[in-house]
């Protein structure tokens, strides 16, 4: 007995050495090996405990402390800055981040070593432009800019979004009283369908909205596909939405001129340049895609736009005065993306409002090889992720960077410290037309509308996304 427990005591302490080690052992030593062979080095950092990684200290900064920029900073501290990257493991890869500018930059222009990759192409869509990589990526990639981003496409779209926005706010002003993320995610919603598919509300837009909401929450789960798990429900979900849209497909064929009333014309119209178009299941990926890339993102953005103005009086009355002039020489009619590129202060307070709100706090990709970058070694197989929110977060890049201060965007931002929509051959496809529909909300929230927060100590929550713990409720009334 006593023999066993000394046994027992005595294997504890070799227990937890191991479990503090494992990691290192199994991931991070094999390739130092083959790194002193190259003369570089791994870079700095922890690679935390078996299965979790450091997903606990992750989560401590992000849910427990809420200050999730410590995260980076601790890891500063400890290890040194060198070029802005730390080994760490994380949602069950080694992992290296990257939180300086030029080494995101790095990162994002040699994307043939670094490649995207998605779990679970069946809900995705294996076709999607955010599905596929190299050529097959620049050829998708250039259809739906042609639909979304272009000059002509931007002008058609600023008409389209207008009406539904403006029944919303005077809505929410006979409300009185509204949660800004529930509101602003109901009109989002509303524009997209009729931006992409020229769906008026109602049940069937309903029913799109709720297989959406699945399928993306099936995105996040495990993918274990048999009945009861969310991933099995996701992909009943995306059969459901696919079936959806290719009626509305079904339905254009046998229209005789080729009009272009919305998303789904535009992009199924397009020509490459041999002349070819996208097929069906194409036009569907991207359709699907698209809808995903842009609904919580415009939310989100939405209602953040509405929170700061709310606490920095001073913008939105700069806002007023620029959009009132614009305003009375309209004389009520609905402003156009000329206008838009006119509003100078307002397009500072978008951009300030991107910076702040770091809806993309970051990106993942996956080295298919060694790369080296400053004598520092990002091993093949492990992932890259591109900490994002920090460069924008960060002192050393923008000045007091918790200030909502829209006149900071007098002076051209230090090169690579803003990139909110990433950057290189993924930069959001749809940067442009989500810039345009917050400064379309922002000339009509401040030429009409005013509001205020009704909690406004409430605090923030950093997972999935940022946003104020209540979700801005305010109080909302004509001004
Ligand atoms: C302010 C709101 C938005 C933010 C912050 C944002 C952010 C991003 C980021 C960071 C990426 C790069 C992903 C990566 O490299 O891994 C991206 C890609 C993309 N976004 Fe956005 N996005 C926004 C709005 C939109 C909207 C409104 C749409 C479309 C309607 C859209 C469609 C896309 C698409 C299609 C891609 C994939 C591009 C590609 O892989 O080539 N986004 N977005
Ligand atoms: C930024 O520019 C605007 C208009 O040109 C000016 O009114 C404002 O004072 C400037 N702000 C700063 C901080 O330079
Ligand atoms: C705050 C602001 O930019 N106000 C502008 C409003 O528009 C007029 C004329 O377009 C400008 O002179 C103001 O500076």
């Amino acid at each position: 007995m006593e023999v066993w427990l000394s046994w027992i005591m005595g294997l504890i302490p070799v227990l937890g050495w191991l479990l503090w080690w494992w990691n290192e052992i199994w991931y991070a030593l094999p390739v130092e090996r083959r790194c002193s062979v190259a003369g570089v080095k791994l870079p700095p950092g922890n690679m935390g405990f078996p299965l979790f990684g450091e997903l606990f200290t992750f989560l401590w900064y992000f849910k427990i402390l809420r200050r999730p920029d410590e995260f980076i900073n601790s890891k500063r501290q400890k290890y040194g800055d060198g070029v802005g990257m730390y080994r760490t493991y994380l949602f069950g890869s080694p992992c290296i981040i990257t939180c300086f500018p030029s080494v995101n930059k790095f990162v994002f222009r040699a994307n043939k070593a670094f490649i995207l990759e998605w779990p679970n192409a069946e809900l995705m869509g294996a076709t999607s432009v955010v599905m596929v990589n190299g050529k097959a990526h620049a050829r998708l990639r250039s259809f739906v800019l042609n639909a979304i981003n272009r000059p002509d496409a931007l002008r058609q779209i600023a008409a389209l979004v207008q009406p539904r926005l403006v029944s919303a706010l005077e809505m929410w002003a006979q409300k009185g009283r509204i949660v800004a993320y529930h509101e602003t995610k109901k009109v989002t919603f509303e524009n997209i369908g009729k931006l992409f598919v020229s769906f008026e509300p109602g049940p069937q837009l309903h029913e799109v909205e709720q297989l959406l909401h699945d399928m993306v929450k099936g995105m996040r789960a495990q993918p274990l596909n048999f009945p009861g798990t969310a991933y099995h429900r996701a992909r009943q979900c995306r059969k459901k939405v696919e079936a959806i849209f290719r009626v509305e497909i079904e339905k254009r064929k046998s229209r005789s001129e080729e009009t272009i009333t919305d998303l789904l014309d535009g992009i199924k119209q397009i020509k490459d340049e041999e002349g070819n178009k996208l097929s069906d299941q194409e036009v569907l990926d991207n359709i699907i895609a698209l809808v995903v890339g842009g609904y919580e993102s415009t939310t989100l953005e939405s209602m953040w736009a509405i929170y700061y103005l709310a606490k920095y009086p001073i913008v939105l009355k700069k806002l007023r005065e620029e959009n009132m002039t614009i305003s009375q020489n309209k004389k009520g009619e609905f402003i156009t993306s000329e206008d838009i590129s006119s509003m100078k202060y307002t397009n500072k307070v978008v951009e300030e409002t991107i910076r702040m709100a770091n809806v993309a706090a970051f990106l993942f990709r996956l080295a298919t090889k060694d790369v080296d970058y400053k004598g520092y070694r990002i091993p093949k197989g492990w992932k890259v992720i591109l900490w994002l929110r920090y460069l924008h977060t960060n002192p050393e890049n923008f000045d007091d960077p918790m200030c909502f201060n829209p006149d900071r965007w007098n002076e051209s931002v230090k090169s690579g410290a803003y990139q909110v929509f990433g950057g290189g051959s993924r930069i959001c496809a749809g940067n442009m037309l989500a810039r345009i529909q917050l400064a379309i909300l922002l000339h009509h929230l401040s030429v009409g509308y005013k509001w205020e927060l009704l909690n406004s100590d409430a605090g923030f929550v950093f997972l999935p996304h940022p946003a104020p713990a209540d979700r801005v409720e305010v109080s909302f009334s004509k001004l």
